[in-house]
């Protein structure tokens, strides 16, 4: 086997990851159609939809009106329902901890008038259903390095909006406000990990995060977090509201992994937005290719 190393790679063979997604499910289709050569034409043709399905977006309707956005209560339609109150312009980004650069930045000048970009996302939530997310944002490692953080940078923590008054979920207990996240430096780098301002080619509702916030394809729901405020580099790994909520059932990571249960049911199998029947939930959220190597050496079941 010929190992090349990256100086070797000409650009035009990396492949851009929504590319990349659709030939792995064109690929895909073609091997399962193989296998299905004896079938008659019509559960031929089913197969092939069910395989092309996996990247099909989730109907606009479904993904801003199913949601988990806790600060604005519990039920997955409160958030639809109650989003309204929160005001998002104008906007600030704080931008503190080891970098060189840190600040108070509004929001246009944080993302220094880049052009979001599509990509289209599954999302898996750690209750096991799933949608495909097609996002509008822009790749984190294009705005991370303006701050410049420094060599003891090695994680990132991201914070949500703090305000009872726009937020009537804070105005109870259940979680402990503001909502916080965070990755690995490196994970944050990582050319998957977008900075979502939109969906659909819109702006993002309230409901969905609005105006600005993670998409990480291949971790649990719960890590994109939502409305963020403020962006920390530390040196230690940040604690994170879930994990701090229940420690022996979301962990730092959150990979999205079918052979790692979670305690009370299994991760293996996920009900997309809109199907009757489940499906397999893939290693990585179907993204291992692209993120496996971040993880070389760990220990997945330690480290969920
Ligand atoms: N601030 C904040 N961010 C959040 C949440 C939340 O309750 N508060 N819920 C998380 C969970 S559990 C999931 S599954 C996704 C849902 O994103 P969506 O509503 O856009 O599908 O948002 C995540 N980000
Ligand atoms: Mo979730």
């Amino acid at each position: 086997m010929l190992i090349q190393k990256p100086a070797d790679i000409h650009p035009s063979e990396i492949t851009p990851p929504e590319l990349y997604a659709r030939r792995r499910e064109f690929i895909k289709t073609a091997a399962v159609l193989g296998a299905a050569a004896w079938l008659p034409p019509i559960l031929r043709g089913r197969i092939a939809q069910a395989a092309d399905e996996d990247l099909k977006p989730t109907p606009y309707k479904d993904i801003t009106s199913y949601n988990n956005f806790y600060e604005f209560g519990t039920g997955k339609t409160d958030p639809a329902e109650n989003a309204g109150s929160l005001k998002t312009k104008p906007w600030t980004v704080v931008v503190e901890g080891h970098c060189e650069k840190p600040g108070q930045y509004a929001l246009e000048d944080f993302l220094a008038s880049q052009q979001p970009e599509e990509r289209i996302y599954r999302l898996r939530c750690v209750e096991a259903w799933s949608m495909v997310v097609p996002w509008l944002g822009i790749p984190l490692n294009q705005i991370l390095p303006r701050f410049q953080p420094a060599s003891n940078a090695k994680y990132v923590e991201f914070t949500t909006l703090l305000d009872p008054k726009q937020m009537p979920g804070q105005r109870t207990r259940i979680l402990d406000w503001p909502y916080v996240e965070g990755l690995r430096i490196d994970e944050a780098m990582h050319p998957l990990t977008l900075l979502v301002t939109g969906l659909y080619g819109k702006e993002l509702p309230n409901q969905n995060g609005a105006p600005l916030r993670l998409a990480v394809p291949w971790k649990y729901g719960f890590k994109s977090i939502k409305s963020i405020v403020k962006i920390r580099f530390t040196e230690q790994q940040p604690s994170t509201t879930w994990n701090r909520e229940i420690p022996s059932e979301y962990g730092f990571y959150a990979n999205v992994n079918p052979e790692v249960s979670h305690p009370r049911w299994s991760q293996n199998k996920e009900r997309r937005i809109g199907d009757f029947f489940r499906r397999d939930t893939q290693m990585f959220n179907g993204y291992a290719e692209q993120v496996a190597g971040l993880y070389t050496g760990m220990d997945l079941h330690k480290n969920f």
